[in-house]
């Protein structure tokens, strides 16, 4: 996967550059390219902002400018992707079909000032918000959209790792794990996981995800997929709630 990021603030990306994402691109897993829209500046004194017609405070990121840096990297299959309070919010879903269809992806960061809304209308094919709330500029929207995405190209992390949506783990969290100590600070592991009986852990995590569920995020466990005797252990956990 190719990403072409479009930013006035191109430093602001070093966090991406380390751990699992930078290794990912050094085996050429990835192409991360961070393009300084402020280098496509026409003008002497670099600038890349105007003031606003009809009036009001603050300035704008020029067209021509955005244009020029589009330009620069554009390509046949590239999709552009503008990352927004107003756009759709991203979902796991929306990761995983972007990592699948997509091969080059072009992110362009807007920030509080705003783009004069012709370049936007002329460039972008999908605008994407990462939640709802205001940020002062998209550029940690995009890398939460570049990791969210590399985590599903082959090589950048293990298969069992992007394996947490199947059929049997649809609409469940994650039951909780232990390593060593066998005990901290008086709290022990729990037994069944040190007896070795494999359909026995097996049983108890599956249990552990639906209690989780059932307590953090209730809205999710009607997707899940349970079996008979788990569904009579949700009623007893529905039961249980005085
Ligand atoms: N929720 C998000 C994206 C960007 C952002 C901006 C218009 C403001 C939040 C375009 C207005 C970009 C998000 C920059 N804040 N701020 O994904």
């Amino acid at each position: 996967m190719k990403f072409d990021i479009l930013t006035l603030f191109p430093e602001m990306f070093e966090p991406i550059k380390q751990s699992i994402i930078g290794r990912a691109t050094q085996k050429n897993l990835l192409e991360i390219n961070l393009i300084n829209i402020r280098d496509f500046s026409q003008d002497k004194h670099k600038k890349v902002d105007d003031t606003v017609y009809g009036g009001g405070a603050g300035m704008l990121i020029k067209p021509d400018v955005v244009y020029e840096a589009y330009k620069s990297v554009k390509s046949n299959t590239a999709k552009v992707i503008y990352l927004s309070p107003q756009g759709k919010t991203l979902s796991q879903e929306k990761i995983k079909e972007l990592a699948k269809n997509e091969n080059h992806l072009i992110i362009l960061c807007g920030h509080y000032e705003g783009i004069d809304q012709r370049v936007i209308d002329k460039i972008v094919d999908e605008e994407i918000s990462i939640g709802d709330y205001v940020l002062t500029g998209g550029e940690i929207p995009a890398m939460v959209l570049v990791d969210g995405i590399s985590r599903y190209i082959e090589g950048v992390i293990t298969e069992e790792s992007t394996a947490e949506e199947s059929f049997s783990t649809i609409g469940l969290l994650e039951y909780p794990q232990y390593t060593r100590p066998e005990i901290f600070e008086g709290e022990k592991v729990p037994e069944v996981l040190l007896s070795g009986h494999h359909k026995n852990i097996d049983e108890w995590r599956r249990k552990e995800a639906i209690k989780v569920t059932y307590l953090k995020r209730p809205d999710i466990l009607k997707q899940a997929n349970l079996t008979d005797n788990e569904k009579e252990y949700l009623k007893q956990l529905e039961n249980n709630r005085d």
